[in-house]
């Protein structure tokens, strides 16, 4: 089992959603506020609907965490639902016996794009609400609570993770160079670009897709720094860094492709427009005094990482609920229909880069424990310490003389 992992549980309008995040050292600073600082993070964004006003997510600690420190426990983590108090009588568990409609807000008109079709016929429902309740991307809440904590235990070690707009909705988002804290930046703005000019355009196109009936994609680019060179490995197939950060990604709900560093560009260019050139580079002790002139890598050769910035690339489509809708069947009366409009968002591309940023932050703490390890947060930060000691002296006429 690997060293760190979570789980999560919870239906999107069910009362509450909960995490057990298991592995995390004893002794690394931890209050609800962090947590509560990043799930604020993901219901911001232009182009969301009401339910972002109906809740105020906020994380319950349960269990792993005391005094402010955790303690090496499992931490279980409950974030209720405040639109419960509008759904007990549809999300219920008893069978409500007496009650005229017991499976009122049914959703059998099922939305092309969506779990709903597949998931009645694999897990035999009548009613797509026992699907899409949970394929809902209210389960994101939890990874970025869980992801939080990971943030918290990685910025003990100086790792930064952070995450912007690089698309949305058909509008490009130039960015000639990345800001030292690119959340500080995209959190100021309310689709999440670091080019300011870009805003009001996208806003736009957010607007008409809104007036449409209509929903939008995008793509971000999230960037994490202060990574030792090293975290993953080249030996198996399953301990490639890329190759866990694509998996993690493409689990988020609506994303369809992963892209890290150059991406799919590199298979369209020559082989010296791709690598990047290895320079000596006194200093940067964690890269081993080595740096590469560009980043076209992404910071991960041989699924590992190589000491550069990470820079992953996540796309995701419009979200699958149209509010003028596609056309479809019902699965009760087996007849052709448009599909159901249930209450939706237009585009959550802002928010989905957050949640990037959470499973982000979970596969790279993963790694860090993995080959680190540690029980207290003091033994995790001696090992780091010892291992960065001996790359900075592996290639010593890089280190400038005392
Ligand atoms: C979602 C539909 C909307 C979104 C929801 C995801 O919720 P509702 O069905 O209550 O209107 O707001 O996202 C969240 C609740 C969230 O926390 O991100 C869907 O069908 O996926």
């Amino acid at each position: 089992m690997t060293p760190l992992h979570f789980t999560t549980a919870g239906e999107s309008h069910g009362p509450a959603l909960v995490a057990v995040l298991e592995g995390v050292p004893a002794g690394l600073p931890l209050l609800a506020e962090h947590v509560d600082a990043d799930l604020a993070r993901r219901q911001q964004g232009y182009g969301r609907g009401r339910r972002m006003q109906i809740e105020t997510d906020r994380a319950e600690f349960l269990s792993g965490v005391r005094a402010g420190e955790t303690v090496g426990s499992p931490i279980a983590m409950l974030v209720r639902n405040s639109d419960w108090k509008n759904w007990q009588d549809v999300m219920d568990p008893a069978p409500r016996e007496g009650d005229p409609d017991p499976r009122r807000r049914s959703l059998t008109r099922v939305r092309p794009g969506h779990a709903d079709l597949t998931g009645v016929l694999k897990y035999d429902r009548a009613d797509a609400r026992d699907i899409l309740e949970r394929a809902s991307a209210r389960e994101t809440t939890m990874r970025v609570a869980a992801g939080a904590i990971c943030r918290r235990l990685l910025d003990e070690l100086g790792v930064r993770i952070g995450s912007h707009v690089v698309h949305l909705g058909g509008v490009d988002v130039e960015v000639a160079e990345l800001p030292p804290d690119v959340n500080a930046v995209a959190d100021a703005s309310a689709v999440r670009v670091l080019d300011p000019s870009a805003e009001a355009e996208i806003v736009g196109r957010i607007d008409e897709a809104k007036r449409a009936g209509n929903t939008l994609g995008g793509i971000v680019e999230v960037v994490a720094t202060g990574l030792p060179v090293g975290l993953g490995s080249h030996v198996s197939w399953d301990r490639k860094l890329d190759g866990r950060l694509g998996q993690a990604m493409l689990s988020i709900p609506a994303v369809k492709g992963v892209e890290i560093g150059l991406g799919f560009e590199a298979a369209r260019r020559r082989g010296s427009d791709v690598h990047d050139e290895i320079a000596l580079a006194p200093g940067r002790e964690r890269s081993g005094n080595v740096r590469r002139l560009t980043n076209r890598a992404g910071g991960l050769e041989g699924g590992m990482t190589n000491g550069e910035p990470l820079l992953v690339r996540v796309a995701m489509k419009p979200i699958s609920t149209l509010m003028r809708p596609l056309q479809t069947i019902d699965v009760r009366s087996a007849e052709p229909a448009a599909a159901a409009a249930e209450r939706s968002d237009v585009t959550a591309v802002p928010a989905m880069g957050v949640i990037a940023e959470a499973m982000a932050a979970f596969v790279l703490a993963q790694a860090v424990l993995e080959k680190f390890g540690g029980d207290s947060l003091g033994e995790l930060r001696r090992n780091v310490e010892g291992y960065v000691a001996h790359v900075r002296q592996r290639l010593p006429d890089a280190v400038e003389p005392a």
